[in-house]
């Protein structure tokens, strides 16, 4: 019977069209896919509450369900940090909303100093983003006005940023700095020179970044103090966390976005010198701890939820082997209680600073291992993780950090990162592969995708 199809050839036949056309899902994917629709149904949680009790504001208070303005006036920081999540989420209506109240309320003719590197990302990076999403020309218009006006920030005798600017008069404070501040900055800046052709930004930026990187130590770390008048080093503690850590992530991700050699040169300079002076190996496990810049020698033992973004900036620049091991070692972190300690002593496996800020990094970067290793163990992982995040944090009016994370006690506190990142690495973790593509944006430090500018 040449034109007839035995039935059970048949249906492995129909069988491999559904999965063929992606009607069938394997139990991996339907499980993810559930997953992905709980972490929007969460982040919407938060969303909304932040809608009821502080629209309009920077932040919301998910205890006292109050607003928060960071300098006493909003800069809308929720808003902006949130719009491109809720694009990735296809939360259209939301997105929307959210894009009517920026376009019109958000100024930035305001008489207060604000802090430059806070501002530059989760302002000026989610600004960008959001243009880059949504094609709507006024954010571009806003982050251009807020990018002159950040500008005078570099006018220091050595080119290193001050810490504030005022946005009104230009006039800056603070000359006292680290790292993270001088070199996270370039992303933002370099992406609104191209997109507005002017030179100036990217220039400035860069500048800051060399600067940093001129002044490092002979065996080739930096430390965690710098005073931008003099150039001197004012505390020469290094190490990967809060302070320092986004200066080397921008490092490699300015290479990747711009194809600027000089940052992928200043990255290969630096990176060996980490890795010699940093880890330690105990009991088999890798951590990376802080060491005296100058003489290399050992100063704590101690790794935290800021550190944790480090796995995901290995990944990213190839050494999977070194990004598996530290992530598995943040895992240890996160399972001691059950949600990550800000600070952990992973020699005597102490808790240094209990408090929990919900922050993204370990799932940011349990999001980039299973981005380039395709193992389900990274999705289990961050199962787990998000299972602990909603059982410890979910307020009935939003997310809250927690005060110490072996009693769990609240804490009246939602950043705006949470919206921006925490719950956006939760998303694409579980998220089909084409949501976002990975191989087209850069993340910025504060999520921000970044897109390529030809
Ligand atoms: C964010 O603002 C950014 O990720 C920054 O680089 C470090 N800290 C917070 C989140 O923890």
């Amino acid at each position: 019977m040449p034109d007839r199809i035995a039935p059970t050839a048949f249906l492995l036949a129909v069988f491999a069209a559904l999965v063929t056309h992606g009607c069938a899902k394997a139990p991996q994917d339907e499980r993810a896919h559930q997953l992905a629709a709980r972490v929007r149904t969460e982040f919407l949680h938060a969303w909304n509450n932040y809608e009821r009790y502080a629209w309009g504001h920077d932040a919301l208070r998910p205890l006292s369900k109050t607003p928060h303005d960071w300098y006493g006036q909003s800069l809308l920081m929720t808003p902006v940090d949130a719009l491109d999540t809720l694009v990735v989420m296809h939360l259209d209506a939301e997105a929307a909303k959210a894009r009517s109240l920026i376009v019109r309320d958000l100024s930035f003719d305001r008489d207060i100093y604000v802090k430059n590197f806070e501002i530059t990302i989760r302002l000026l990076g989610g600004l960008l983003s959001g243009y880059q999403l949504t094609g709507d020309k006024r954010l571009l218009n806003l982050a251009e006005d807020l990018g002159n006006r950040l500008l005078p920030v570099f006018n220091s005798p050595t080119g290193l940023p001050y810490v504030y600017v005022s946005l009104r008069t230009g006039q800056t404070r603070g000359a006292v700095t680290n790292p993270a501040e001088t070199g996270t900055l370039l992303l933002e800046f370099g992406t609104l020179s191209k997109l507005t052709g002017k030179a100036v930004f990217y220039d400035k930026a860069k500048r800051a970044l060399i600067e940093t990187f001129k002044r490092r130590s002979q065996l080739g770390l930096v430390g965690q103090g710098i005073n931008v008048e003099t150039g001197a080093w004012t505390n020469t503690d290094s190490h990967i966390s809060g302070g320092i850590d986004s200066y080397y992530e921008y490092l490699w991700k300015c290479w990747l976005l711009f194809g600027d050699k000089d940052c992928r040169d200043m990255w290969e300079a630096s990176i060996p010198a980490v890795n010699k002076y940093l880890t330690d190996e105990i009991g088999g496990e890798l951590w990376y701890g802080h060491a005296d810049m100058q003489t290399g020698k050992r100063t704590e033992t101690t790794y935290g939820a800021l550190d944790a973004f480090f796995p995901a900036l290995l990944a990213l620049s190839g050494d999977l082997a070194r990004a598996r091991r530290l992530q598995a070692s943040s895992f240890k972190m996160w399972n001691l209680y059950g949600i990550e300690p800000e600070i952990l002593d992973y020699k005597t496996i102490h808790v240094v600073a209990g408090s929990y800020h919900l922050r993204p990094e370990i799932v940011e970067s349990t999001y980039y291992l299973y981005h380039y290793t395709g193992d389900p163990e990274y999705r289990h992982r961050g199962e787990k993780m998000f299972d602990d995040f909603v059982r410890y944090c979910r307020t009935d009016s939003g997310y809250a950090a927690l005060t110490d994370v072996t009693s769990k006690q609240q804490l009246d506190e939602m950043e705006s990162f949470v919206l921006a990142e925490t719950f956006k690495y939760f998303y694409l973790l579980f998220a089909p592969a084409g949501t976002l593509e990975f191989d087209k944006v850069i993340f910025n430090t504060e999520a921000h995708p970044l897109r390529r500018i030809p």
